[in-house]
């Protein structure tokens, strides 16, 4: 059983990621059923913030009883209250689901999906809650701080430099990886960078929402990134200081307010430590370019200070890693 169960919740996984990019601020959530002589009768998935749950979906699609006293597995708790769509689990009753298996439970308070369940005699049991998890990272984040999830980008030579000490920095990766940056944009919400990367590179960095941290708004009227999209602009005037810098978490939290779930980070090391530091970074996408700058001057991607003993580094976990054009990209999550 437990084999079975994993390899329907991994459909569950690879359904809910058709919804990638488009379910924010709601989870990507995939369903499988299966009738009671353990044949798949229907799949589904949540297409899109406002449209039907994922097990509405599968649900929906069975023709008359054909899945009574079957199973459904579904990656995230069943919801159990009205939002922009009805209940799931008073769907999963009425077509009469004997078992139902999930991924996680679910963080968001509204929903007490598996009790309601059990109580009208359903089984609910669970796997893969790891992977559920992950899966759902961003959504998760969100409900649980009330906080965009953020993701830092940083392209170094394999010591660590993403720049030599006049601020030369172009180009540290290849073209191939700066394509892939592009693409990776378009993943998040919005993308952040700031005055100093503004004023010493002039990036266009297209996108549809950008923030950028210029505390004492220095940035020129004319630079590129202010050419299109939504801009959000964090100065002292709009934002509290912390230590005389704008305090990086009250950015966060002004910019989950106006619906950003995600924030991709574009910056020089000084920012990149600061967020580090205080704990802010869910994720590191590190570009490393077959290179070494072999000069202790050049900028470093981090660059925090007073760390004194090794076991106080930041520890984090490789969960991707793979060669683009001639340079490797590494994920990690903190
Ligand atoms: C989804 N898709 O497949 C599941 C969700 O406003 P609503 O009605 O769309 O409810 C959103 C909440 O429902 C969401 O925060 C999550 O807790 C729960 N489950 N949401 O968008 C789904 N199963
Ligand atoms: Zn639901």
């Amino acid at each position: 059983m437990k084999n079975a169960d994993e390899k329907y919740m991994r459909e569950c996984f690879r359904l809910a990621l058709k919804g990638k990019g488009k379910t924010f601020p709601n989870p990507m959530v995939g369903c499988v059923i299966l009738n009671k002589e353990g044949k798949l009768v229907s799949k589904g998935y949540h297409k899109k913030c406002g449209e039907n749950h994922a097990e509405r979906d599968a649900l929906l699609k069975l023709k008359n009883n054909e899945a009574e006293g079957g199973t459904l597995y579904v990656n995230l708790e069943p919801c159990s209250h009205y939002g922009k769509t009805p209940p799931c689990t008073d769907l999963i009753i009425e077509k009469k689901i004997k078992r139902v298996v999930i991924g996680m439970k679910d963080v968001n308070p509204k929903v007490d999906g598996i009790s309601q369940l059990k109580k009208s005699g359903i089984a609910v049991d669970s796997v893969l809650r790891e992977e559920a998890e992950f899966l759902n990272r961003i959504f998760i984040k969100n409900i649980t701080k009330k906080l965009p999830y953020v993701v830092l980008k940083t392209a170094t030579t394999i010591d660590g430099k993403i720049s030599t000490k006049t601020g030369d920095s172009k180009w540290i990766t290849s073209q191939k990886a700066r394509e892939e940056v592009y693409k990776m944009r378009k993943e998040y919400d919005c993308i952040m960078t700031s005055s100093n990367t503004v004023i010493a590179d002039n990036p266009k960095m297209e996108h549809k929402f950008k923030c950028i941290l210029d505390k004492d708004e220095r940035i020129p009227k004319e630079s590129l990134i202010l050419k299109d999209g939504n801009i959000y602009i964090a100065t002292k005037n709009n934002t509290p200081l912390k230590n005389g810098r704008l305090n990086l978490k009250s950015v966060l939290k002004e910019l989950y307010k106006m619906g950003i779930c995600s924030v991709f980070l574009e910056c020089g090391g000084t920012l990149a430590g600061s967020f580090l530091k205080e704990n802010l970074i869910d994720e590191v996408f590190q570009f490393i370019a077959p290179e070494i700058l072999n000069d202790n001057s050049g900028s470093s991607c981090f660059n925090g200070d007073s760390v004194l003993k090794i076991k106080d580094a930041k520890k984090l976990k490789i969960y991707e890693f793979g060669k683009i054009g001639e340079d490797i990209l590494i994920k990690y999550v903190l």
